[in-house]
């Protein structure tokens, strides 16, 4: 067999071999068995020292030529397979960027939250500055500046956490607007907000913890009229202008005269339903004139000034607003009741 055909023998049996070949690593492997020390193209350039000198030149040619395009088929295919491998590694890593990503888990505001934020939003529209102050208070600003002396019903150990002699858990906000009267100078118009402390069963209207809002107003002629028009600004505000405010009698030491205060039923709007047991009305606060006696120990002579305040149970609020049955949906934090306040 001649040079050339040996060649042939080679190229084709190699041609036969790229064609089923997906491998780089083989390909690799094909290159040294044709092209290495041993490969099979370096074993005829060996075999060229059998030939005489005369035959040389043009079998060195044939061989270099086969040599090249060996080496060119070889490289083709190298590039073929890279690419191809390129391709599929693409083709692996494809990122599909108009998938929807899954979304997170995003918080809600509690409802106490949204109520409370309603509320305090008219009443700083009403002129109200906001006020908050400590949980854990003395007894002089919870109960004796309130006109609670030592006895005094109203501080049974039942109702108060006491954490010592003097100190105690907040039983309302009052204290704030106590301090507040201590530290400033009338006009006084105040609304505090916080989380406030009894020592009450839990059931669905009760809970030993929860929030009052507060609102203390106090200037020269103050009278029941402003503070009746107040609230009736306030609620008109909130829940439209067809809501209206009735006073009953009531009695509370910090105030004379005291009123409890119902609205018309922002459930049925005066109808009568369920929630205002068919009244139209339901119950929402406590208020009455600020004491004398109280604007006189909290340093404001009561022959020059006079005052409102009024006690709000945000719960209360909240429940109604939302039209929720039970108060300890406000404290357990369940997330399939949270949510539903987006
Ligand atoms: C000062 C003087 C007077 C605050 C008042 C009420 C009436 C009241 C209740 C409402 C529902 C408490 O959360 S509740 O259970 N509050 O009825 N609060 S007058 O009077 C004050 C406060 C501070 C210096």
């Amino acid at each position: 067999m001649g040079i050339r055909e040996n060649i042939e023998e080679i190229r084709t049996a190699l041609e036969k071999q790229l064609s089923s070949l997906n491998d780089i690593k083989q390909l690799e492997e094909i290159r040294q068995q044709v092209l290495g020390k041993k490969g099979t193209l370096t074993a005829l350039l060996r075999s060229m020292g059998q030939l005489s000198p005369e035959e040389r030149p043009a079998a060195g040619q044939l061989i270099n030529a086969g040599r090249e395009q060996i080496s060119a088929l070889l490289d083709e295919r190298f590039s073929a397979l890279k690419a191809r491998e390129r391709e599929l590694k693409m083709q692996r890593d494809a990122i599909d960027v108009t998938e929807p990503r899954e979304l997170p888990r995003i918080g809600t505001l509690h409802p106490n939250t949204l109520a409370l934020d309603e509320v305090l939003a008219a009443l700083t529209g009403l002129g109200f500055d906001v006020v908050e102050g400590p949980e854990i208070e003395l007894d002089r600003f919870n109960f004796e500046l309130l006109n609670l002396p030592k006895n005094h019903p109203a501080r049974d150990a039942q109702d108060t956490f006491y954490v010592d002699d003097n100190t105690v858990l907040r039983t309302h906000t009052s204290p704030v607007q106590a301090r507040t009267m201590l530290s400033r100078k009338p006009p006084i118009r105040i609304a505090c907000p916080g989380r406030v402390f009894r020592a009450d069963e839990v059931d669905a209207t009760h809970s030993p913890v929860f929030h009052q809002i507060e609102g203390l107003v106090i200037d020269k002629d103050v009278t029941m009229g402003d503070l009746k028009g107040t609230l009736d600004a306030l609620f008109k505000k909130l829940y439209g202008d067809d809501i209206e405010t009735r006073f009953r009698p009531s009695f509370f030491p910090f105030t004379e005269p005291s009123a409890e205060v119902d609205l018309t039923c922002i459930s049925c709007r005066g109808k009568g339903c369920r929630i205002c047991k068919g009244t139209g009305w339901i119950e929402v606060l406590g208020c009455g004139m600020v004491n004398p006696k109280v604007l006189e120990m909290c340093g404001i002579d009561p022959h020059e000034y006079t005052g409102f305040a009024f006690g709000i149970g945000l719960e209360r609020i909240t429940m109604l607003r939302y039209g929720i049955k039970d108060m300890r949906l406000l404290y357990e934090g369940d997330e399939r009741f949270l949510r539903q306040f987006r």
